[in-house]
């Protein structure tokens, strides 16, 4: 539950104010006792819910012992996601010994502040433990550790997650399968298995597929449009396609971002935005945050455009907490927060394309 303190953080009323005006509303919502953010139009989740979407914000642990950064995840986002705790190093750290302790911690904050969870990740080429990426596995071998991480873990968090990033990052930029450890010892029907095996172990989480610098057309996004083809084809349990759209603002903006959405769309999947941050070569002058705005507005339209596509997480939403500087020299400034926890023009373009999508949809 907010506080009523809470609600009315500086800044959030000219941001209420807008929203209030283009949706013919007098004043902004009040605060209800029992109300919940998706239901306040001076919060991005609350403007997201108006098109029927979540804005969320993903988050590490050991984030959450910073207690204004925590506060405000609860109370700005609708949706987390664990940065690392549901990872197989964290998961299943020793074979066959499962831990839960950091994705719990995740889902019961969640839980404490109403936010739903997407859990990530089920497979992955990076952050295995050592047990698994160093041990010499027969296919079979591997399949039952794969098929048992899967099945335990999807069903630990059966009712508790919403939607799985199934398999992370599994196709080259050439659009070629990646030659990860479960490609190269099984070949590529752990894809499809691993699918099955997750929609058994929780028939009602939403299946995804998930991956970087796919956001625009190419030849990796071609990889996953026709890899989701064929395993609809073959009836196999695929709901979701993310892209996890790590933006540079050296690299351009994603080719026809709206229209590759579109186009998984109308294979039948939904779409999510599922890691958004958009870093710059520092230092960050007003040019370089003035066009990072009007990217993050872009990725908002973009998504809004498509009635699939369901949701927008942000992977961190604050400078101050952010895995960019570290990854690459140099850049960072990649979030609509600052490290003081200040809104940047990011937020107000994420919140105007919000109302915008908002109005077109009740007008
Ligand atoms: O790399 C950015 C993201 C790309 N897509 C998949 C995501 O799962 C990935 O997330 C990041 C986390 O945000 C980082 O926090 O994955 C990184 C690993 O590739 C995470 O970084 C690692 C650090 O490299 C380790 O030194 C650290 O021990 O996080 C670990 C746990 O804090």
């Amino acid at each position: 539950m907010r506080t009523p303190a809470a609600r009315t953080r500086a800044g959030s009323a000219a941001l209420a104010a807008t929203a209030a005006l283009l949706l013919g509303l007098a004043a902004a919502p009040a605060a209800v006792a029992g109300a919940d953010h998706r239901q306040d139009a001076t919060t991005l989740d609350g403007l997201a819910h108006r098109s029927g979407r979540y804005f969320g914000s993903a988050v590490d642990n050991p984030e959450l012992a910073d207690t204004d950064y925590a506060n405000l995840l609860g109370s700005e986002f609708g949706q987390t996601t664990p940065g690392n705790g549901m990872k197989w190093y964290a998961t299943e750290p020793r074979r066959g010994v499962f831990d839960f302790t950091a994705g719990d911690e995740i889902v019961n904050y969640a839980r404490s502040k109403g936010l739903t969870v997407r859990g990530h990740t089920l497979l992955w080429h990076s952050q295995l433990p050592d047990w698994l990426s160093s041990g010499t596995w027969s296919a079979d071998e591997l399949r039952s550790i794969l098929k048992n991480h899967i099945t335990q873990v999807v069903k630990h968090y059966r009712g508790k997650v919403f939607a799985w990033d199934v398999a992370n990052e599994i196709m080259n930029e050439d659009g070629t399968y990646r030659d990860n450890i479960f490609y190269k010892t099984i070949g590529p029907s752990y894809i499809a298995d691993a699918l099955r095996w997750a929609r058994a172990a929780d028939p009602k989480a939403k299946l995804y597929l998930n991956d970087y610098n796919v956001e625009g057309t190419g030849a990796k996004s071609d990889a996953y449009y026709a890899l989701i083809q064929r395993l609809k084809a073959d009836g196999v349990p695929v709901d979701g396609f993310g892209m996890q759209a790590h933006l540079a603002l050296q690299y351009g903006f994603p080719y026809q971002m709206r229209q590759n959405i579109q186009r998984f769309a109308d294979l039948g999947v939904d779409v999510a935005v599922t890691e958004l941050d958009i870093r710059m070569i520092l230092p960050a002058d007003a040019t370089r945050t003035a066009q990072q705005a009007d990217w993050y507005g872009q990725v908002t339209s973009a998504c809004l455009a498509v009635r699939r596509c369901v949701g927008i997480t942000l992977w961190g939403y604050s400078d101050r907490h952010s895995w960019i500087p570290a990854a690459f020299e140099g850049q960072g400034a990649a979030l609509p927060w600052d490290e003081e926890l200040r809104r940047k023009p990011a937020y107000d373009a994420i919140g105007a394309a919000l109302t915008a999508a908002a109005v077109r949809r009740t007008g």
